[in-house]
């Protein structure tokens, strides 16, 4: 009988941690699936940062650091540059990347670092039980936002891809989603051209993944998907932002 899917040899074979109905799991194996199609794993370092991925180290069959919160693309320039053929991606939630870290995500696209960056947006702190994140919806309830987050004092979301799309040192940001098979499969190529961007010495590579968080939306796995479609994709719409391989061909 033909194999017409597997588990990928880059996935550790445990359970996860992550709740009934988290996406984290989905983007794990994309990335997973892209070390065993370039056969990367043996020399690829993957840093997880502070969020519900942060035992992420215990799911790829690669080498893994745990940066601390919001600093894992300072932790894999470091790790990049010592040893230049190694692949290192970092795997960041939008509290991690898009607060905290803010500095190290602007700072390492503007220098160009060769790394890739799988950034997961939930639009919440999911570990720490569902506070606001910079990338919260307008009006989105959070246990730190109970009337819903008011622009007026809590400022507008981040959209990360459009704004690191502006520094030259970025080789390509793209957002994707996983809330459907469609969304799914353009998710993998994306994930898929990041790290070949990296071997092909193409510089700073972004996949944002608009993601769910049912635990913390307070909505069943399937609703979530459904809300996610609804209410994040309008504000984070998907696409290429800064591809230079397609400037290049212009
Ligand atoms: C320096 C520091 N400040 C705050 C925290 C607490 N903390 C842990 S995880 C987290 C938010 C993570 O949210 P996100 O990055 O969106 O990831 P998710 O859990 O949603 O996947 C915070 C604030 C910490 N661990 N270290
Ligand atoms: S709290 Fe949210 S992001 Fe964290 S594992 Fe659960 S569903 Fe996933």
């Amino acid at each position: 009988m033909q194999t017409v899917f597997e588990k990928p040899k880059s996935l550790v074979d445990v359970a996860m941690h992550y709740c009934p109905g988290c996406t984290h799991g989905i983007i794990h194996r994309l990335v997973a699936e892209t070390m065993d199609e370039l056969d990367i794993a043996g020399k690829t370092v993957g840093v997880a940062s502070v969020g519900c991925s942060v035992c992420a180290y215990n799911y790829f069959e690669c080498d893994m650091v745990q940066a601390p919160h919001g600093r894992a693309p300072a932790v894999a320039t470091g790790l990049k540059r010592a040893n230049p053929d190694s692949v290192v991606f970092t795997y960041q939630g939008d509290g991690d990347l898009a607060a905290i870290g803010t500095a190290e995500t602007v700072h390492s696209a503007t220098r160009g670092e060769n790394i890739t960056v799988i950034f997961v947006n939930n639009a919440i702190y999911g570990m720490t039980g569902g506070q606001m994140a910079p990338t919260s919806l307008p009006n989105m309830v959070t246990q730190t936002t109970p009337y819903g987050r008011d622009v007026k004092t809590a400022g507008y979301p981040v959209r990360v891809c459009e704004m690191l799309s502006t520094l030259t040192g970025t080789a390509y940001a793209e957002r994707v989603a996983v809330d459907s098979v469609k969304n799914v499969l353009a998710a993998k190529k994306a994930i898929k051209k990041a790290f070949q961007n990296q071997l092909d010495k193409k510089g700073f590579s972004i996949v944002e993944v608009i993601s769910s968080c049912p635990t913390n939306w307070g909505m069943e796995p399937v609703k979530a998907l459904e809300w996610l479609r609804e209410n994040m994709i309008p504000y984070y719409p998907l696409g290429v932002y800064k591809d230079t391989d397609r400037e290049a061909q212009k």
